[in-house]
């Protein structure tokens, strides 16, 4: 490979970066042709083209552990080592954020299945790929040692996390588990995407193979899945949307495709619609384009301007169109078109399907294939509508110490300069930030739980990793505390990521859940700080990026020592280091995340 198509393979998430593969290297075990069943389930994975597996070891998957490293060398994939197992999901999951692609992971027996099941839900809510390797057993009771194998042995192991993954399944044999790798990297991968979950048995990876399977190209069984739109159905919405009055396009869950981007700017000006983005995905719309509406909790015509005259509304693929719609407004008489594949993932255990939203025309195809063909479908804007001016992001100081300081400081020293926001906190507004292209913002947790932020941001970090762009993570404090590991990963296998952190000394968020019930049933708002604050101690969180091997920088207790702080910390950060920077905000959140906080029925 030359040198540049090595690059392109490591932009699509195909390659090791070079600097990563030279860590943890083995001593060469001379091992060329498989010998156990592990090896085969080695060699599957080397199939796949994926670079890395991210891990936290044990006993339930050891023949697997010594055919990567001594059968496979330690590459394609190579070892990813993570303190806990929520971390080796969320990194996969932050590498899947920025390639579009699955990363492999794996999990010890029914324990580290049970730390890993938070990111898989994260994952599944936030529909990316990613493939989970477990391990059991061994299934014949007779084989196994006493005690720890019977405690680590469960009955359908798989069942713990079936209710948010897309395919499980407990091979019997090395053929079937080859089988198994391809089948689920393919389902995982295919849009809708979503984690899969495969558990090998103990036995299974250990046991000798008398000779080795045939080989098959894999290509041929995992086929690219096309997931257009039929024409006639294209040529309808283009029709609907060229007779509209006024058009808002919600821009929801994207690829990080630059193509699909320039496809929704050139859909939003060839109707002149208004456009909205939802923080919980990735960017999908410029917020400086003077199209762009953008990212309310509520979409009102109060909300929003522009609303008022909207007869037709087109979902990209919208996270929760019922409950965007809820509000009213011009809602009820505008017609409704859904561009969406979601309908196809849903399962009964948990509601991450949302409302049932009235629809008026579904396309159920991915927006991004969907998007360039209406664009050719609606030729030139049929009524030009007023184009409203770019919209500014205000520059003013901020009054106090919050995260508006955070995002105003940030601004300021990152100037133009390339830069993906990993995670934002839960507590973010839009404005704040300009999104000027596809990686600027990789979208948030997904399924809303706490502890995600830091080993998504890895993952993300690790995928754009001699891509020129600076990784910026701005995590809460309760987020970061849950998840602090992931920074060790990033440090060993020489990771550069900023993290910042958003570090009010409590899990603010129920606080303000406190201060409602107080309200409700007049009793004591000051007491809504109990049993939320992380004082006495508080926590010394550039400390524990330190004791990790990251530079930590902080506590930062003004304002005007922010600016300086971040610059030293990306300095840091271009120089190969993990930044870790305490920012110690007032508890306390703008008046409209309160107000849509404690809005009825929140
Ligand atoms: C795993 C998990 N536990 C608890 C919660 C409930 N919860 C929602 S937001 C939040 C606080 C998060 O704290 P932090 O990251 O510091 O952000 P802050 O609210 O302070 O802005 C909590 C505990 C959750 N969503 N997920
Ligand atoms: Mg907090």
């Amino acid at each position: 490979m030359t040198p540049s198509q090595s690059a392109t393979a490591r932009a699509k998430g195909n390659d090791a970066d070079p600097a990563v593969a030279g860590i943890e290297r083995p001593t060469p075990a001379g091992a060329n042709a498989p010998g156990f069943g592990s090896d085969v389930i080695a060699e599957a994975l080397r199939s796949l083209d994926i670079p890395y597996i991210a891990l936290t070891p044990g006993a339930s998957y050891r023949g697997l552990h010594d055919s990567i490293v001594n059968y496979l060398g330690n590459s394609k994939p190579q070892m990813l080592l993570c303190l806990h197992e929520e971390a080796a999901v969320a990194i996969a999951h932050g590498y899947a954020k920025v390639t579009g692609k699955a990363m492999v992971t794996a999990v010890h027996s029914n324990v580290g299945l049970m730390h890993a099941t938070m990111a898989m839900f994260n994952a599944w809510c936030d529909r990316m790929p990613v493939v989970v390797l477990g391990a059991t057993g061994p299934v014949d009771a007779a084989k196994r040692r006493p005690w720890i194998d019977w405690i680590h042995t469960s009955r359908d192991q798989g069942a713990l996390i079936r209710d948010y993954s897309k395919w499980d399944d407990q091979p019997s044999s090395p053929a079937a588990a080859r089988e198994a790798i391809m089948r689920g990297t393919w389902i995982a991968n295919t849009a809708p995407c979503g984690p899969v979950y495969i558990n090998f048995d103990a036995e299974l990876q250990e046991a000798k193979i008398s000779e080795p399977l045939p080989p098959i190209d894999p290509a041929r069984y995992m086929p690219q899945v096309t997931t257009a739109a039929p024409a006639e159905l294209v040529r309808e919405a283009a029709a609907m949307l060229k007779g509209a009055k006024q058009v808002l396009i919600l821009a929801g869950r994207a690829s990080r495709d630059p193509q699909a981007w320039n496809a929704r700017v050139a859909l939003a000006e060839a109707l002149n619609a208004r456009v909205v983005t939802d923080l919980k995905v990735g960017a999908s719309f410029p917020t400086d384009h003077p199209l762009y509406a953008g990212a309310p909790r509520a979409i009102t015509p109060e909300s929003v301007d522009g609303l008022k005259t909207v007869d037709v509304i087109v979902s990209l693929d919208w996270v929760d169109l019922a409950g965007a719609l809820r509000y009213g407004g011009p809602m009820p008489s505008a017609k409704i078109i859904q561009i969406s594949l979601d309908h196809r993932i849903h399962r009964g255990w948990n509601m991450d399907y949302q409302g049932l939203p009235p629809i008026d025309l579904i396309l159920s195809a991915d927006p991004d294939l969907v998007v360039p063909e209406l664009v050719k479908a609606i030729g030139q804007s049929p009524k030009p509508h007023a184009v409203p001016s770019p919209r500014a992001v205000a520059d003013k100081e901020p009054a106090g110490f919050t995260n508006e300081t955070i995002a105003h400081a940030l601004r300021k020293v990152l100037g133009k300069r390339p830069v993906t926001y990993t995670h934002l906190p839960i507590s973010w507004e839009a404005n704040w930030l300009t999104f000027s292209d596809p990686l600027a913002y990789v979208g948030s947790d997904g399924g809303g739980g706490v502890g995600g932020g830091p080993g998504i941001s890895v993952g993300a970090a690790l995928a754009l990793k001699g891509s020129g762009r600076l990784p910026v993570a701005i995590c809460g404090d309760g987020d970061f505390l849950m998840g602090v590991t992931a920074v060790w990963t990033a440090v060993h296998y020489k990771i550069p990521l900023l993290f910042v952190l958003a570090n009010n000394r409590s899990f603010y968020n129920d606080e303000l859940h406190q201060e409602r019930m107080a309200r409700m049933r007049n009793r004591p708002v000051e007491n809504k700080w109990i049993g939320q604050r992380m004082s006495d101690p508080e926590v010394d969180l550039a400390a524990m990026g330190r004791a990790q091997g990251a530079q930590g920088f902080g506590p930062i207790t003004r304002p005007a020592d922010l600016g300086p702080a971040l610059a030293n910390a990306i300095a840091a950060v271009d120089a190969g280091e993990v930044a870790v920077v305490d920012v110690r905000v007032e508890p306390g959140y703008t008046a409209g995340m309160t107000a849509a906080m404690t809005r009825a029925g929140n």
